[in-house]
């Protein structure tokens, strides 16, 4: 039995800005000093960790010379092969600076547009240079408040226009990025274009190269709205879309909390766990969190150490409920096998669309039976509070 140390083989990462994030918030300051890039990646190494993820700007300032750029590049480079850690994801910041706020690849711009493009390239290049091999977009400021501004079908033509270009780009320079497309709701815009799951995947399926885009859903961009995201993340493996996930916890109907992971609503996150394990994604899983605000940095890698923790008890847990005879017992009393059935309603034919016409069901007695879900459920409270052997 494990002792939940993880290791390489786990494929747990963290953003360059989430154990790096200094607890400010938009009503206070930072409480705990900046970390540089290599230590992070040491730390991490550590820890158990498989890999570093980062947006452009959390390595290179966005004001950076060539030289200085090369420089920071080299020492992180450095540190990823002293410590053995891959970058498996990398991202652009299109949400921080001003010029981006009222949109990047959906402003009202036309140069900040251009501009949102050059800094992707540019941002492109910098994660091929680093290994990565998943590209993810956040849209964070792709959005609005105010709807007046009448762009709402010119922005999704704009943010099409931009994708259909980045995904030639790839290509155009043998990157081969896969692209994961993140949704959330509202925060920091107002309302942000494509909030859910099933929008990324409507939206996915009107780009030219289809099969290079998929979605990178998150915990609490889901709970947020009051969704339940076990639920979203099985539609996205269904349409052979999880190219990438963001882990983390979130009280829900609350502003973006980015808790760790398995700190709020630890049923979903095993339900969640189980679903990924049972799914055989064979992706990183990210934790896109960040320390409670009160931290210092022992409790920065508290946190991380925790997320990782959290998910391996839960994969264990996971494998006791396949194992639990109890649970398999309810489970198999729960679900109602019928071949010939079965067959009748697989694959039309006229005949067996007649063979159904005239079959009968006794409704009142399917109407009647109770499937056993209270003490199904109750076995799984047991079982994740330890009190199942
Ligand atoms: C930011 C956001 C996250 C995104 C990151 C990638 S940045 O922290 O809250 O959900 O995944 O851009
Ligand atoms: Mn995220
Ligand atoms: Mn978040």
């Amino acid at each position: 039995m494990s002792d939940f140390t993880p290791t390489r083989d786990d494929k747990f990462t963290f953003g360059l800005w989430t154990v790096g994030q200094t607890g400010r918030d938009p009503f206070g300051e930072a409480t705990r000093p900046a970390l540089g890039a290599p230590y992070i990646v040491e730390r991490l190494a550590a820890l158990g960790a498989y890999g570093v993820n980062l947006h452009d700007n959390d390595l290179v300032p966005i004001d950076a010379s060539a030289q200085e750029r090369d420089r920071i590049v080299a020492e992180f480079r450095q540190a990823l092969s002293d410590h053995g850690l891959v970058v498996p994801m990398a991202t652009t910041n299109l949400f921080s600076d001003p010029a981006f706020k009222d949109g990047a690849f959906t402003s009202a711009d036309a140069r900040v547009r251009a501009y949102a493009l050059q800094k992707t390239m540019r941002s492109m290049d910098l994660g091929a240079e680093l290994g990565a091999s998943t590209y993810v977009f956040w849209g964070g400021r792709e959005g609005t408040e105010v709807d007046a501004s009448g762009k709402l079908l010119d922005a999704l033509a704009w943010f099409r226009d931009s994708l259909n270009f980045l995904a030639d780009y790839s290509d155009s320079q043998g990157y081969g990025f896969r692209f994961a497309l993140e949704p959330k709701p509202n925060e920091p815009r107002g309302d942000i274009f494509f909030p859910t799951a099933g929008s990324m995947l409507g939206f996915i399926a009107t780009l030219d190269r289809p099969e290079r885009f998929g979605v990178n859903p998150e915990f609490a961009h889901d709970t947020m709205a009051g969704l339940n995201f076990t639920h979203a993340v099985a539609q996205i493996i269904d349409a052979g879309k999880l190219f990438h996930i963001d882990l983390n916890d979130q009280k829900m109907g609350r502003f973006d909390q980015d808790l760790r992971f398995g700190a709020e609503n630890l049923k979903t996150a095993f339900f969640l766990v189980k679903l990924l394990e049972d799914s055989g994604y064979d992706g990183p899983r990210h934790f896109d969190a960040h320390a409670l605000r009160t931290e210092d940095e022992a409790g920065v890698w508290a946190f991380a150490r925790g997320c990782m923790r959290t998910y391996l008890m839960l994969r264990e847990k996971a494998r006791q409920f396949d194992a639990d005879a109890d649970i398999r017992a309810a489970l198999g009393a729960y679900r109602v096998d019928d071949a010939e059935l079965a067959e009748l309603t697989r694959g039309f034919t006229p005949e067996k669309a007649d063979a159904l016409k005239a079959r009968e069901f006794d409704r009142v007695a399917l109407g009647r039976r109770g499937p056993g879900l209270e003490q199904l459920d109750q076995l799984t409270v047991e079982l994740l509070l330890g009190l199942r052997g």
